[in-house]
């Protein structure tokens, strides 16, 4: 059992490979050039996006641990008051922080669940695994390790409905078009009743969010840039790093925050037998990080089939969670 379990991981790990290949030299030679920013994340990727949430200027990660430790009382009752018995899923955990503080409560008050975080990284769940039952003595706990959409089929079971927990503003990072694609998938994996906690960044004075992706130490450009160093390493690469500059973006108008990079000269790379050319000043899009109105949420809440229930809002009014219902 345990080797053809390591058999899959190799065999997941090449079909990764390969796919991050195509899109890496499509998305390149593509015009105009574009990265997948889901590629940020390997383990280099990680740990610049635990710095970043410790940026004083990144104001998103304090103002969802201020939603969820203030007024957990609040949501509980909510997602109480809506369903009879539930588990709790949570898409992309990260190491729980967040969440703890509702599954605490929930624990408090004598719910019987099953914590289940779904993550394609096998890292993330088994940290969990060592240290939210530590932290939280009597959780019952199932990892998944896969693809959101595909797992959340597994986290059904007969008489029990959901919640689905989806934080971070992990949603901003599709275009608003796909943000409803997303929403109408969620909709059809889940049953009626069901219901989802999701993190939305709110549109704010636009230079609060411009500094949020230009923090002052530099760590979001070398976030961005850091998938250069990954291209380089994994796929045989040799982008100049030093050639490339970091541009963030931010219309206040559309609400959508775009990330790029600048070629700073015109060159060429080569990513394996691939040469692709960069004029001087070309840019690459990297990261959309789309921040929403309350009205547009809710709007995305019916657009996509689900009933919008109550929005949680922290104390400058920069950050939501939402609850909606199947
Ligand atoms: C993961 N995601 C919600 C972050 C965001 O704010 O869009 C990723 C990030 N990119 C730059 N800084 C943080």
């Amino acid at each position: 059992h345990l080797q053809e379990e390591h058999y899959t991981r190799l065999k997941n790990r090449k079909t990764a490979r390969l796919e991050f290949y195509t899109d890496v030299v499509s998305g390149l030679t593509a015009s105009p050039k574009a990265l997948k920013s889901k590629y940020f994340y390997d383990a280099e990727g990680d740990a610049l996006f635990q710095r970043i949430m410790q940026c004083p200027e990144y104001y998103l990660t304090d103002c969802e641990l201020e939603i969820l430790s203030h007024q957990t009382d609040a949501i509980a009752s909510a997602i109480q008051a809506s369903t009879d018995a539930f588990n709790v899923v949570e898409l992309g955990p990260g190491d729980a922080s967040k969440s703890s503080y509702l599954l605490k409560e929930l624990l408090n008050r004598d719910v019987d669940y099953t914590y289940m975080p779904i993550d394609i990284s096998h890292n993330v769940l088994s940290l969990l695994q060592t240290t939210l039952p530590e932290q939280l003595p009597g959780l019952r706990m199932q990892g998944f390790e896969g693809d959101y959409l595909e797992m959340l089929k597994e986290t059904e079971q007969k008489g029990r409905r959901r919640l689905v927990m989806f934080m971070g503003s992990s949603i901003g990072n599709v275009p608003p078009q796909g943000a409803v694609a997303f929403c109408r998938e969620l909709y059809n994996h889940l049953l009626p009743g069901d219901v989802m906690l999701i993190g939305f960044d709110l549109k704010k004075n636009p230079m609060v969010i411009l500094d949020a992706y230009n923090d002052s130490q530099g760590i979001t450009r070398a976030f961005n840039l850091n998938l250069l160093k990954r291209i380089n390493r994994e796929l045989g690469g040799d982008f100049n790093l030093d050639h490339f500059a970091h541009y963030p973006t931010y219309d206040p108008h559309t609400g959508s925050c775009k990330s790029y990079l600048v070629s700073r000269r015109q060159q060429q790379v080569h990513i394996g037998p691939n040469a692709i050319r960069f004029a001087e000043g070309e840019p690459v899009f990297m990261e959309i990080s789309q921040k929403y109105s309350l009205e547009e949420i809710d709007n995305l809440a019916v657009e996509s089939g689900f009933v919008p229930l109550q929005h949680f809002v922290d104390s400058k009014r920069w950050f939501v969670d939402v609850l909606w219902q199947r």
